[in-house]
């Protein structure tokens, strides 16, 4: 039996439904470059700004027993250079490389809107609203005010299909508030959900935090965010029907993969596993969800995508 990991993504069809989250293995174009020829289906730069960010101090990642902690502060080339990249390369790759944007400010956030727009081709842009790193910067999607009219002005400026990177949400009446808000918007997708902020890990032996920046604060990833994702993951399919919502969390395993699709991701992202093995990692996390399709007679991920039962 022919099992195919196909999808679309905001009506571009993927020949996978694996791709990297935005952030890692993603900085330089030789990364992006292993992206594309990995077992990707799509790919996505690291969050950028209008100009080179040299982030936080180091130590600003680190592995801890069940995933990964850092507070990279949104280090990156500039707008221009991924764009430049983009521009090269698009024509080439038949997957759909997207570009992140991550202003500092409402300003930054809509000149680079602008000029992602500008960019002819450039198929999607990711707005992330959520990176819990920059000192002294909240994370915009915890203000459902700000939010809304952000993506109002961003949807003015820019004509291109724009998704948003989302953080993790706990309560119902956020996840009802948050849908509420995108439904108003043509939004290309939502990515459910960036790592869970300002997270701690010690090492008792020294009695320090595990990383410099922020009294060692951090985004926690791994397999410690995966119930939280696969519940954003489910929420935000039920609450946002028709709108593509990609899965990022605690993918590992080609079980966890199929666990995202199950909630309704059609695309999953991979961060911190790809961080610790790298774009090998896409292979053997296909295979593996190609034979749980294969060990339950799928041939197709819409056979499954959004199936979860309830008790
Ligand atoms: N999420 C982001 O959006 N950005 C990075 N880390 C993270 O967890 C960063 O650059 O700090």
């Amino acid at each position: 039996m022919a099992v195919s990991l196909q999808t679309t993504l905001a009506g571009i069809p993927l020949e996978s439904c694996l791709m990297n989250a935005s952030g890692v293995h993603c900085t330089t174009e030789e990364q992006l470059r292993d992206l594309i020829q990995a077992d990707t289906g799509a790919l996505v730069t690291k969050s950028c700004t209008l100009e080179y960010r040299e982030g936080n101090p180091l130590p600003r990642y680190a592995s801890i027993p069940y995933g990964s902690i850092n507070s990279m502060g949104l280090p990156n080339q500039g707008i221009r250079y991924y764009l430049g990249f983009i521009e090269k390369h698009q024509k080439e790759s038949e997957k759909p490389l997207i570009l992140s944007v991550a202003g500092l400010s409402r300003k930054e956030n809509m000149e680079l809107l602008r000029m992602a727009d500008a960019c002819e081709n450039l198929p999607l842009i990711e707005f992330n609203l959520s990176c819990p790193n920059v000192p002294g910067k909240p994370q915009t999607g915890y203000d459902f005010d700000e939010t809304r009219s952000l993506l109002e002005e961003a949807f003015t400026v820019c004509r291109k299909p724009i998704g948003v990177k989302l953080p993790p949400y706990f309560d119902m009446a956020h996840f009802e508030g948050m849908a509420g808000i995108l439904r108003a918007f043509p939004l290309a997708y939502a990515c459910c959900v960036n790592s869970l902020g300002n997270g701690l890990w010690l090492d008792v032996e020294s009695e320090t935090v595990s990383i410099k920046p922020k009294g060692g604060f951090g985004g926690v990833g791994g397999l410690y965010i995966k119930s939280t994702a696969l519940a954003n993951v489910r929420m935000f399919s039920l609450l946002l029907p028709g709108t593509d919502v990609l899965g990022c969390g605690g993918v590992q395993t080609g079980k966890d993969a199929f666990e995202h699709i199950l909630c309704g991701a059609s695309v999953v992202q991979i961060g911190t596993c790809l961080w610790e093995e790298g774009v090998a990692c896409f292979t053997r996390i296909a295979g593996e969800l190609k034979d749980i399709m294969e060990q339950k007679g799928y041939q197709n991920i819409n056979e499954f995508k959004g199936k979860l039962k309830e008790r």
